[in-house]
């Protein structure tokens, strides 16, 4: 059997990051709206993140973040005129039209796109969909970059297929391998691709009612189909309605997996039960269920802690461990679950670290949403673009950019500031070059 890992690209925080509460469903967004951002404190804890994988033994990559402010966007709805004009009449059209376009939304890399492993593929090549991200205007306009951003990267044809997204129509939204996850007896054989949506054409009724869902199910059979996916080693699941409108807009608020792990919530899914058959069975062996219950903690301190977005990741002694978020560890119940966790011997998660991505979690964003996993053998991880794996020197390279081009701070009134923008896409010029992505921004070409 061929050796393979599971890669983490993480998007790194762009200069950008601000509050704007622009995603209905996301209770943390919509709590820290208007709130000032660090951009600058933001974009080190998302490198701190990549280093402490580094440090156990991971292969880690980075995904830049995209040029924003997004004035293109604004010009192709009709604002004319130089930067300071275009910005400050879209600001007086509508305040969140501005936040929108400045918005640095692409590190949450869990949405850019959804990705099947070679072994599950049957013309032999990792298959990638970039998510349209279609149900919130902001993460509409991270497609195109996207797309570009996979292709150069990514870019062995013999190896690689990256899809042109879905169509840009509601019965296809989709929001990437945040709701995607796949089981397998381990990253290098064949596996069980489970494809998680919020709402069916056959079945309306099973919305929710309160905050809307961002996947459909014809969204996840498009991609099944695309990827060239054994049809039956793939599984459909429903999100249940009431953990959508306690604020889980993305099934990995609430469940993830590795392997054979599975680690979900009891109220996560409309139909649990069935579930765990249809992706064991076709897997040929059990899954290791690690399933919390009510009694355990609830659905909103599962939102409030995030303790499903975090990462389970399988060490080069084939043990797990959990990267969960530091607000898992300050509740209480949340916390005395991991300790149970990581003490069982039913399970093989051994070891937590809880890491400070406070920055990003305020906009409803943890350590899992920071990433996309990739899983690659040892020829596919070499025809990527070496330019985006994380070394000791590029780390450095990438905290000197950081810490000489980021804002400390920023605020609403300043995303007026059309210095502030020429600044930033300087500083993003600079990052091409670092990661051997020239040509990547519109602004380049
Ligand atoms: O799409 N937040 C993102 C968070 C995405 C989290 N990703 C995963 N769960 N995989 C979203 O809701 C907030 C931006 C703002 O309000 O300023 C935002 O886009």
């Amino acid at each position: 059997m061929t050796h393979a890992r599971e890669v983490n690209f993480d998007g790194l925080i762009g200069p950008t990051h601000n509050y704007a509460g622009l995603s209905p469903g996301n209770i943390a967004s919509a709590s820290n709206a208007g709130g000032v951002s660090r951009p600058k404190a933001a974009a080190l804890q998302g490198l701190a993140k990549m280093n402490t994988l580094r440090s156990l033994g991971l292969t880690q990559g980075v995904l830049p973040p995209q040029q924003r402010p997004d004035l293109g966007a604004l010009r192709a709805i009709g604002f004319s005129g130089d930067d300071e004009k275009i910005l400050r009449e879209a600001h007086e059209s509508d305040p969140t039209l501005l936040a929108a376009i400045w918005s640095a939304s692409s590190m949450w890399a869990a949405n850019a796109a959804t990705v099947s492993p070679s072994i599950d593929c049957a013309d032999g090549r990792v298959h990638m969909t970039p998510a349209n991200l279609i149900s919130n205007y902001h993460r509409s306009l991270e497609h195109p970059t996207t797309t570009r951003m996979l292709r150069m990267i990514f870019s062995d044809q013999d190896a690689f297929c990256v899809h042109e997204p879905l169509p840009l129509q509601m019965r296809y939204a989709d929001e990437g391998a945040a709701n995607h996850v796949r089981f397998a007896p381990s990253h290098a054989e064949p596996g069980v691709e489970m494809f998680v949506y919020g709402f069916d054409r056959e079945d309306p009724a099973g919305g929710a009612r309160k905050y809307p869902s961002r996947q459909t199910r014809a969204a996840c059979e498009a991609i099944a189909r695309l990827h060239q996916l054994d049809p039956t080693r793939v599984v459909y699941t429903r999100q249940h309605p009431d953990a959508i409108d306690a604020g889980v807009f993305h099934n990995d608020v609430i469940a993830t997996g590795n392997e054979r792990v599975f680690l979900y919530h009891e109220q996560a899914f409309a139909t649990s039960r069935s579930l765990i058959t249809d992706i064991a069975s076709p897997m040929g062996e059990p899954l290791v269920l690690v399933e919390a219950h009510d009694t355990d903690f609830t659905l909103e301190d599962a939102v409030a802690s995030y303790l499903f977005n975090s990462q389970i990741v399988t060490l080069p002694d084939a043990s797990m461990a959990l990267i969960a978020p530091l607000e898992s560890q300050e509740n209480p119940r949340v916390d005395a679950f991991v300790q149970q966790m990581v003490a069982s011997d039913d399970n093989p998660i051994n070891a937590v670290h809880y890491l400070d991505v406070r920055e990003s979690m305020r906009n409803g964003g943890g350590p899992a949403c920071l990433r996309l996993r990739v899983v690659l053998n040892d020829e596919e991880l070499r025809s990527v673009h070496q330019g985006v794996i994380l070394t000791d020197e590029l780390s450095q390279r990438l905290e000197s950019w950081i810490n000489e081009r980021y804002p400390e701070e920023l605020s609403a009134d300043q995303l007026l500031d059309p210095k502030l923008a020429r600044s930033l896409t300087d500083a993003l010029d600079e990052l091409t070059s670092i990661l051997g992505l020239e040509g990547l921004y519109p602004f380049q070409r």
